[in-house]
């Protein structure tokens, strides 16, 4: 049962795919009032209650005990006392005796204070915004009942499953076929390698770097030959530049984003002058998407679309001001207050909320301020991107992710959680967005294994890369300038080889258990309670998950531990993985262990009543051969497993692939 409000008058988002009559009135279970800064919507937390969702969000998978507010934003310090990440994704399942979930439908910022000011409170402050109000007979039922309203969740082809090798640095094809060698020479499989900003000319989308990467289309070939995708970001920004045809022609056609009076809107981002398309008009948005055709028809099949907050360093009229401001007190003598507003002139330009209220979309012949959208730019981005994929080979899958979202761009694109860091504690809540992501439909994500900004350690990355072997997108990426990341620069090769064996040997079971929950609107990364709801202690475990129907994962958190505590909410069988083949498995009643974790090892406990295929490891996705399984195995009759046995490229095969196989005790 879904019940929709509405309240003010929302912006379409198009993040929901049903049609609902609005009901009269507002939710009962909510004291609703306007006020000042918006609709406030009370609800009294029960002691007992947890609260989960909000996608990428900060801290914990209980979200209760903190304030946040969704508003996309480009700020690479990720950390507890932070409110709002790069995507906002709305919804909130509030788990106590008769669980249900909100989504907060809305384009503009969304505030959840949960617990934060008053411990047994919550209030949610939207404006202009579309309420849902989501019911179910367990927290499992209330998300498979929200992911039904929002759609289907995307399915990449199958190589994006495999790992894939990133960092922002590498400077020309020489670089680029390194990081292939350094994978095959030393026996590390590889799927896709990354390029990051560097590729281009300037900086311009869709330009390639002549001299850095003379033939593209032939570097594209060549790795492909062996299994390797080449995958490069596109940033939002467009540069301004005379005789480039991208800005030419969206200069032209009215396509970028324009002041209050209609005048195109001159931003700086790593191009430097440069306008933004209107992703929110639609034609704007698919002539975007269309240029991706210059990548695609040389051979490309995957993008990470970044900036898109969007992101925005100066725009030329403050910069303009702020330059004015600090020539006017040259030669002054300035005392503390007097600097601080130098300071502040020139380190408040960036992604100021000046320039989101003053920049506007053309919306169906009307002017819409982006502050008030400016939740819907990243998804819009990536939406016409797919739509245009769509229409360039109508049956084929691409690989394709953001990093700003908004619920509904889960149909369209995955997402990566943006610039972490490489922290211990980064690892610890890459874990914890993950079930907060897929209740959101964000089913294909992933964070930068071995953390983004600073330098990693060997063991970070080993135990990251530990955790990453269960998530659907398995990138490590690293900023410009940090330590070398790639695992064959390390000591102990041996360990990575067998860590990333591991991703292939689970791949059947990975890449079924992600297409049934795309399909089927489930969640694929559940935290223990979702699962075991009459199980209190449950309830408080932050840092295990299951992973599809088979599995639940401990990863190693913590920086020399040889293991961890683990807490099994029922009778489990323990398999310990080496090079991706299991080497020890032990059936363990519920309650609490300590299980040593090797470097080079894999944990992970089968519930009791499944079963978990394997394949031989390969050295990439597409050699993985899915029809000569190992069966580990926890049952005591036949019990059915459905393998997707599609071809992993078309999106009508998908479903004709589902394959149901009865495995023998
Ligand atoms: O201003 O393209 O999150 O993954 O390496 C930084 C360079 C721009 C931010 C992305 C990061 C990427 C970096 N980008």
């Amino acid at each position: 049962m879904i019940a929709k409000y509405r309240f003010g008058h929302p912006f379409p988002t198009d993040a929901v795919v049903q049609e609902l009559p609005l009901s009269a009135g507002a939710p009962a279970c909510f004291t609703v009032t306007e006020e000042e800064d918006g609709t406030h919507f009370r609800y009294a937390l029960d002691k007992e209650d947890c609260v989960f969702g909000l996608g990428e969000q900060a801290r914990g998978i209980n979200k209760r005990g903190w304030i946040y507010e969704n508003y996309n934003a480009d700020d690479p310090n990720i950390n507890e006392a932070r409110q709002s990440l790069y995507g906002s994704h709305n919804f909130l399942l509030i788990a106590g005796e008769k669980p249900f979930g909100v989504f907060f439908d809305s384009a503009d910022r969304v505030l959840f204070d949960i617990g934060y000011t008053d411990p047994d409170e919550l209030v949610v402050v939207a404006k202009n915004v579309d309420v849902y109000l989501v019911e179910g007979e367990s927290a499992l039922a209330v998300v498979h009942a929200f992911r039904t309203l929002i759609g289907q969740s995307y399915i990449p082809p199958k190589w994006a499953f495999g790992y894939g090798q990133s960092r922002w640095g590498y400077m020309d094809e020489g670089d680029i076929r390194a990081v292939f060698e350094g994978f095959r020479d030393n026996d590390l499989p590889l799927d896709a390698i990354y390029m990051d900003i560097d590729y281009m000319l300037d900086y311009k989308d869709f330009s390639v770097h002549p001299a850095r990467f003379p033939d593209l289309g032939k570097l594209a070939s060549d790795l492909k030959a062996e299994g390797v995708y080449l995958v490069p970001i596109i940033d939002a920004a467009v540069k301004v530049q005379e005789g480039y045809s991208v800005y030419e022609e969206g200069l032209a056609n009215g396509y970028f984003c324009t002041d209050s009076e209609g005048i195109p809107y001159v931003v700086a981002v790593w191009p430097g002058e440069s306008m933004l398309p209107d992703v929110l008009n639609p034609a704007a948005r698919l002539w975007f998407g269309s240029q991706y055709k210059a990548l695609l028809d040389q051979g490309i099949e995957g993008f990470w679309n970044d900036m898109n907050e969007p992101a925005i360093f100066y725009s030329k009229g403050r910069l303009a001001a702020a330059i004015d401001y600090v020539v006017s007190v040259k030669g002054q003598n300035l005392d503390t207050h007097a600097f601080n507003k130098v300071s502040y002139a020139i380190n408040s330009l960036h992604n100021s909320p000046e320039d989101y209220a003053a920049l506007h979309h053309n919306v169906e012949g009307k002017r819409v301020c982006h502050a008030e959208v400016h939740n819907l730019y990243g998804y819009n981005m990536t939406r016409g991107a797919a739509e245009y994929f769509a229409e360039y080979a109508p049956d084929r899958r691409y690989l394709l992710f953001s990093r700003a979202s908004y619920i509904g761009a889960h149909r369209y694109g995955g997402i990566w959680t943006g610039d972490n860091s490489s922290w211990w504690s980064h690892l610890r809540h890459n874990i914890a967005q993950m079930p907060g992501m897929d209740m959101c439909g964000f089913l294909f994500a992933g964070a930068d294994i071995g953390g983004h900004c600073y330098n990693t350690t060997e063991d970070l990355l080993l135990r990251w890369l530990a955790f990453g072997v269960f998530t659907p997108l398995m990138r490590n990426h690293t900023t410009n300038g940090s330590r070398d990341q790639e695992p064959y620069r390390f000591k102990d090769i041996a360990a990575f080889r067998s860590i990333l064996s591991a991703r292939y040997a689970l791949l059947p079971y990975l890449y079924s258990e992600y297409v049934k929950c795309a399909l089927r609107g489930e969640m694929l990364f559940k935290p223990l309670c979702f699962e075991y709801p009459e199980d209190r202690r449950a309830r408080t475990v932050e840092d295990q998950l299951f992973v599809g129907g088979s599995l639940m994962i401990a990863p190693v958190c913590d920086q020399n531990a040889a293991g961890r505590y683990v807490y099994l909410p029922a009778r489990m069988k323990l398999v310990r993985m080496k090079n991706g083949r299991p080497c020890s498995t032990k059936v363990l009643e519920k309650g609490d262990y300590y299980i040593p974790v090797a470097l080079d090892e894999i944990v992970f406990f089968v519930r009791e009543g499944t079963v978990v295929p394997l394949a031989k490891p390969a050295k990439n996705a597409s050699s993985v051969d899915f029809t000569r399984l190992h069966w580990l195995k926890f049952i005591a009759a036949p019990t059915a497993y459905e393998l997707a046995l599609d071809d992993g490229f078309t999106k009508s095969g998908i479903e004709k692939g589902l394959t149901a196989v009865t495995v023998e005790p």
